[in-house]
Formats: C-alpha cells, sequence, structure tokens
C-alpha cells in the first residue's frame, strides 16, 4: 500500500513495519521513503536504496527505553550518557540494529543513514543527508518551522537545507529544555560553516 516501488522485498519489509510500528509513524515511513526517492533522483543516488533507507529510517520507534537500550548494547555499540538519558536519541542506533538482524538490510550505506537520521553528523554521506531532510520535509509533516521553505530549499541546495532543519530543531530543543547531544551540535557548527564558505 501507498508505495512508488514496486517490488516483492519492499513489500516484505513494508508488510513486517506496518505490523511494528504505529498507523501514523508507518504513514510517516512511506512518506519519508517516497520523498527520499525524489531526492535521490534530483541529487544522483539509487532511487531504490534511498526508498528503502527512509522506509526503515524509524523501524526501532516501536521499542520502549529499555528495549532501545538493550538493543544497542547487544550490538556492541557505544551509549553515551546524554543517550542514557535521553533513550528517544537511540531509536536511531537502534533502528540500523534492527534493519540489519530483522530486515535483513547488509547495504551499509542505508544501515548508515538510518543510524544518524536524528542527529546527523559532520560531513553526511548523501544518502545521510537525503533520509535527514527528507524525515522533515516529508507530505505528512505539519506544523515544523518554514516548512515550505526548507522543503524548497531541500531541491536547491541540500546543505543549506540541512542547515535550516538544524537550527530549527536546537531552537525547539532550547525552548523545551532539552538536552542537546553533542552531535546535534557538531552537525548545525559543520553545515553553518559550509553555509558561511559559499558566501564568502
Ligand atoms: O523519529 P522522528 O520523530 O520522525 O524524527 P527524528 O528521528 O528526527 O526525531 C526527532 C526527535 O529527536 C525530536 O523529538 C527531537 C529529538 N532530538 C533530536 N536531536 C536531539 C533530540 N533530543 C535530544 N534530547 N537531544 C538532541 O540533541
Ligand atoms: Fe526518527
Ligand atoms: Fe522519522
Amino acid at each position: 500500500m501507498g508505495s512508488i516501488v514496486i517490488d516483492e522485498k519492499y513489500d516484505k519489509c513494508r508488510k513486517m513495519l506496518a505490523e511494528s510500528i504505529s498507523n501514523k509513524r508507518y504513514l510517516h515511513s512511506i512518506g519519508v521513503s517516497n520523498t527520499a526517492a525524489c531526492l535521490a533522483m534530483r541529487y544522483g543516488f539509487d532511487s531504490k536504496r534511498a526508498y528503502l533507507a527512509g522506509l526503515l529510517h524509524d523501524c526501532a520507534k516501536g521499542l520502549k527505553n529499555d528495549e532501545l537500550i538493550a538493543t544497542v548494547k547487544k550490538a556492541g555499540m557505544d551509549i553515551s550518557t546524554t543517550e542514557y538519558d535521553n533513550p528517544e536519541l537511540l531509536h536511531q542506533k537502534a533502528g540500523s540494529v534492527i534493519a540489519r538482524e530483522k530486515y535483513g538490510i547488509e547495504d551499509e550505506e542505508i544501515l548508515s543513514a538510518i543510524s544518524y537520521h536524528t542527529t546527523g553528523r559532520p560531513g553526511m554521506s548523501l544518502l545521510e543527508k537525503i533520509i535527514f531532510i527528507a524525515d522533515y520535509i516529508e507530505p505528512n509533516r505539519e506544523g515544523l518551522p518554514e516548512l515550505d521553505k526548507v522543503r524548497t530549499v531541500a531541491f536547491t541546495d541540500i546543505d543549506e537545507s540541512i542547515m535550516m532543519v538544524c537550527a530549527s530543531t536546537l531552537d525547539h530543543l532550547k525552548s523545551g529544555g532539552m538536552v542537546i547531544d553533542d552531535i546535534t551540535l557538531e552537525t548545525y557548527r559543520y553545515y553553518s560553516s559550509i553555509k558561511d564558505k559559499k558566501e564568502n
């Protein structure tokens, strides 16, 4: 249902996903997958791989906090103090573990795009950028700051759109008194400096 990619492999992933996250989250994932496929066409990346990364980016959203921690720990990945205190952040790392183990994804670029879709990171790969942005601009998103502008800029200058998303995430975290992860701040600084360099 709701797919621009027809392939048995994707049917199976969609079915498994629909059974493990809420319907709202599933529709968001379909939105991200289709948006990621379009951004891939624009920037020269394989659309089907982008589609799959978008589809699975939030596959760990159905897990409770203790399950997120256990999943990431079991895979031998590090958990920072900030992540322990805000386990919601761990759905990116746990998502890559589940995509590999449950969905059988072996494509390391896809797994990495899932791993960094919430915080981003400095020097993201093209697919990481595509998923980071698609997550923010997909058609079902509502009420985020400057959404229409970010949607336009995403298709003209993806780095600038990342800087805009990072800035609005930081504002949101600050106004809600939430802990800002170092990597969230580093991503913002990195993409702001790219913008500054382009302007000078
Ligand atoms: O999973 P989604 O809702 O589709 O979107 P996402 O993966 O970008 O997660 C968004 C949430 O992540 C949002 O509630 C803010 C939170 N977040 C992002 N960066 C940070 C953060 N939360 C904390 N505490 N610290 C961060 O640096
Ligand atoms: Fe997410
Ligand atoms: Fe998402």
